[in-house]
């Protein structure tokens, strides 16, 4: 049987930079190896803003932006075979297909299959979108595009998960959760014992202090430009606080007399090119493993000078904190359902999908973590 398109209501990005606009869309249906998803709760993250602001080389308008969700599947392409309509799913941005050089290497959790097709704002088959206003075409974002009703994803984009799990919680495990518990777990590997330093306490820094301390670390120095975020951080592990602007020192220099000679492992979830160097520099000399987390804009370069390295600082970068999305994910889904680790705690805003633009204000505020639409 043929599909139908189905009309819904979309928060479209006409233009960078221009409150997104409430629109009725077209949603093609799936073609082969495609998944049409009903999205029931979505939220924002940094990174929406970020191509939202015209700073992102691939951002194209207009579009629809969102890729931190959960629903339903509503219908399936020609060929998908591992999810059916009323499945409950999470899309996945970072696709998982297990065929690929990227997914059979065993190093890393990209994926080569559909990644083209992503960064062109377009379905892979046809090389065209599935969204529409009267005829014109409005492009995908990410391969997820949740802030519609109705999204249409790869199918290697799409894990299944536990239908127990609420889906206004466990939206949040599309994307910045995953990313900071990853990025201790998967990328840096922190062992038992190690010094920790994470720039930026927002959700992404806050859930690798989380990752940090269920990893061990004995100590978990939070780093922010705003004081008011350390009372909240301390919840989830980080143990002391440094604000920048207390010191006239370079912050990388006021660490590394407070640990010692250095952190063990550092983290920049901020997307601040020169705090990336700061992590960098505040590692210890031998082994001090610095990860970058933070998306920076477009033109925007790291440095540093090479003997940093050459005396043994690493300097490593993550995606979705190296989880293979597929198959990861529902584990996540799992371990939170467990109560072993936290999501709740990082949804601090709940709106609807009619007030996004006010949730993006939100976001841009000192107090909001997460903020979950309700579609
Ligand atoms: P956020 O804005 O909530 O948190 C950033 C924090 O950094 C805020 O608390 C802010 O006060 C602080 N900050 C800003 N400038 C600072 C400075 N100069 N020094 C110290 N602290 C400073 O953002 P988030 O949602 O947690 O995301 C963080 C970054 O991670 C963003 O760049 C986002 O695009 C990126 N991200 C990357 C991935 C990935 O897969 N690599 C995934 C999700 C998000
Ligand atoms: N188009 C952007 C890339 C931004 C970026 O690095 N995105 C991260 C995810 S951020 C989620 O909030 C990512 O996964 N990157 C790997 C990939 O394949 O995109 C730019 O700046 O060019
Ligand atoms: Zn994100």
């Amino acid at each position: 049987t043929v599909g139908q398109v189905i009309t819904c209501k979309a928060a479209v990005a006409w233009e960078a930079n221009k409150p997104l606009v409430i629109e009725e869309v077209q949603v093609a249906p799936p073609q082969a190896g495609e998944v049409r998803i009903k999205i029931l709760f979505t939220a924002l993250c940094h990174t929406d803003a970020y191509t939202w602001s015209g700073k992102d080389p691939e951002g194209l308008f207009p579009c629809i932006l969102g890729h931190e969700a959960a629903g339903i599947v509503e219908s399936v392409g020609e060929g998908v075979t591992e999810v059916q309509p009323g499945d409950h799913v999470i899309p996945c941005y970072q696709a998982e297909c297990r065929e690929c050089k990227f997914c059979k290497s065993g190093k890393t959790n990209l994926c080569g299959k559909v990644r083209a097709a992503t960064g062109v704002g377009v379905m892979m088959n046809d090389r065209k979108s599935r969204f529409s206003i009267n005829g014109k075409p409005i492009y995908h974002f990410m391969g997820t595009s949740t802030f519609s009703q109705y999204t249409v994803v790869h199918d290697v984009s799409v894990a299944k998960i536990d239908p127990k799990a609420p889906l206004e919680k466990v939206s949040l495990l599309g994307c910045g959760v995953p990313t900071g518990l990853g990025a201790v777990w998967n990328t840096a590997k922190v062992e038992a014992g190690s010094i920790v330093a994470i720039f930026g306490l927002g959700t992404v820094g806050l859930a690798v202090a989380e990752g940090a301390k269920t990893a061990g670390a004995s100590r978990i120095i939070g780093i922010d430009i705003d004081s008011k975020k350390f009372d909240r951080a301390k919840n989830f592990g980080v143990t002391e606080f440094i604000n920048p602007k207390d010191h006239d020192k370079p912050i990388q220099q006021v660490i590394v007399d407070l640990t010692d000679g250095g952190v063990d492992y550092s983290f920049e979830c901020i997307g601040n090119v020169s705090v990336m160097r700061s992590a960098l520099e505040c590692c210890h000399k031998g082994w001090g493993t610095s990860v970058i987390v933070g998306v920076a804009a477009s033109g925007q370069e790291i440095s540093t000078r090479p003997f940093q390295l050459v005396t043994g600082r690493v300097w490593k970068g993550t995606a979705f904190g190296g989880f293979k999305s597929r198959s990861q994910v529902p584990w996540l889904v799992d371990k939170y359902m467990n109560k072993e680790i936290k999501v709740d705690e990082y949804v601090t805003h709940s709106l609807t999908l009619g007030e996004i633009n006010k949730a993006f204000d939100l976001m841009h505020e000192g107090d909001c973590l997460r903020c979950v639409l309700e579609m």
